[in-house]
């Protein structure tokens, strides 16, 4: 939708920008900004592009299992004269897409990088003064901002940080994670659950505060998180957007943070105390607006998933179905927040259930996990297995998979947990909940199909910084950025 939206802008528009490219002018596009340049895209297309560049824009294949949209950290292959893009063939950068552009005999004298993922797809274009890449190098941290830097002052020469680890496939990615509220006093602060429940076993009860939510984002920015979190846990009651300070975190977070920002909670269709409706596709796109790169739905896209079970039809008004469809399913993550309830065999629930690995208290041997919404507050008549299934068909790009039991226990992922959904979907599979060390990180991607793993606690409680868990998964032959 966004390619054709961006064409169709205005015809003076393209023509004015064919004008321009073609005068040779400064130019730098931004994976869209790539896409357009070719002659069409499959995108909700055929879709015509401005045509300076031969070539159809189509979807990654994921009949063999690749896993779409590619999302992450991956290398590039430089063809030739790199020019902006300098050292960046051993560092890791950050795509997150589902179309790219094939190189071929007719656009060969265009392409300067190439990235391996399922095909070798364009990474980057170039002539003259005009350069395009796939990636983002405003998401992509110092390397990025080192790319942009070439384009804005050309004669700069940019100090290079020498780079730990040859950058060489798609790299698992280390996400922290900031649960926010407001504290009693009204102040927005990163708080933790136990098991999602966020008060200090205290005289007092209040929320656990564990700091002010834009100082550590930047913190674990600087320390080399891949991704940041932003769920505002209290989002299922309290309206998004009259929530302004959590809209000021996202847009002072997004000031110093050079890494993809994801941001839940409270997405859904909502009436405010005067009766004016806004739609989640308003709310989605202010939080897109105040500097969120993807957003992620918790409860609503439980409700539209037993919506779909029920009925087999994709109504296509559901919060997940409207924002996939305006800005990529690739900007829209769903959050599922399930709970382990063991059983004695498969039969006795209609949900998919797995043998655990550990035995319930009772001895049982398998277990189902029942999504719940409202921060964990009301369980519902649907499991993880078949909401993650449903989400993927309505849209959702990324599924964000905690697990009540494990969250704030510092024991480890439910691996079997990760390893049912991971397998059970084509989209990427973020583990969350439970990371107590770094050997549970390469746990969950040595035992699991997990892209990512999620952490709070560990981070916040300074038990463990980033960068020891990312030393921990290299030393482990695990692919990560550095
Ligand atoms: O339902 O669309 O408003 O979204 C609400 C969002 O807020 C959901 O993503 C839901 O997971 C989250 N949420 C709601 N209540 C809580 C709570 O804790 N009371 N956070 C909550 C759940 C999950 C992770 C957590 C990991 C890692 N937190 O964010 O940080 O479990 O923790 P750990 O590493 O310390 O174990 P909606």
């Amino acid at each position: 939708m966004l390619f054709a939206a961006l064409v169709s802008t205005s015809k003076i528009m393209a023509e004015a920008l064919c004008d321009y490219i073609n005068n040779d002018r400064p130019f730098l596009g931004i994976c869209l900004g790539l896409q357009l340049l070719f002659e069409s895209s499959e995108e909700n297309g055929p879709v015509k592009g401005l045509g300076l560049i031969p070539g159809v824009v189509g979807r990654f294949d994921s009949s063999e299992g690749l896993r779409v949209p590619h999302i992450g950290w991956n290398s590039l292959q430089i063809e030739k004269d790199a020019g902006i893009l300098d050292d960046v063939a051993s560092r890791h950068v950050y795509f997150v897409h589902s179309y790219r552009a094939m190189p071929s005999d007719n656009n060969e004298e265009w392409v300067t990088a190439t990235c391996n993922y399922g095909d070798n797809f364009i990474a980057s274009v170039r002539r003259g003064n005009v350069n395009a890449v796939q990636f983002h190098p405003e998401k992509s941290g110092d390397v990025g901002l080192s790319i942009l830097r070439r384009f804005l002052h050309p004669k700069s020469s940019i100090s290079k940080k020498p780079a730990e680890g040859k950058a060489s496939k798609l790299a698992k990615r280390v996400i922290a994670c900031l649960d926010v509220r407001a504290n009693d006093k009204g102040d927005l602060v990163v708080t933790k659950g136990d098991q999602y429940d966020v008060r200090e076993q205290t005289e007092e009860n209040e929320v656990r505060n564990l700091g002010k939510p834009v100082e550590l984002a930047g913190q674990y920015y600087e320390d080399g998180a891949d991704e940041i979190s932003f769920l505002n846990i209290t989002g299922f009651r309290d309206f998004p957007l009259g929530d302004l300070p959590m809209l000021q975190v996202l847009r002072f977070a997004s000031e110093n943070v050079f890494v993809p920002l994801t941001v839940g909670g409270g997405i859904r269709d909502f009436t405010d105390a005067n009766g004016r409706h806004y739609t989640s596709l308003e709310v989605a796109s202010e939080y897109f607006r105040s500097g969120a790169d993807k957003i992620s739905i918790g409860s609503d896209a439980v409700y539209a998933a037993e919506e779909y079970l029920q009925t087999g039809v994709k109504s296509g008004k559901s919060s997940l179905e409207q924002i996939s469809r305006v800005y990529g399913n690739q900007a829209v993550v769903v959050s599922i927040d399930p709970r382990r309830v063991y059983i004695n065999t498969p039969n006795d629930v209609p949900f998919k259930s797995v043998k655990v690995t550990n035995l319930g208290p009772n001895g049982e041997a398998y277990a189902w996990y029942q999504c719940t919404v409202n921060g964990g507050r009301e369980g519902r008549p649907i499991g993880a297995y078949e909401l993650a299934k449903a989400v993927q068909e309505l849209g959702a790009g990324e599924i964000l998979l905690n697990c009540i039991d494990c969250d704030g226990q510092g024991k480890g992922f439910d691996i079997d947990l990760v390893k049912l959904i991971s397998d059970a979907v084509s989209i990427p599979v973020i583990a969350s909940s439970g990371a107590g060390s770094p050997e549970h990180f390469s746990e969950v991607f040595k035992k699991t199909n997990a892209s990512a793993a999620l952490a709070a606690g560990i981070f916040h409680r300074k038990e463990v910084p980033v960068l020891s868990v990312k030393e921990h998964l290299l030393k482990e032959g695990i692919e990560v950025r550095m």
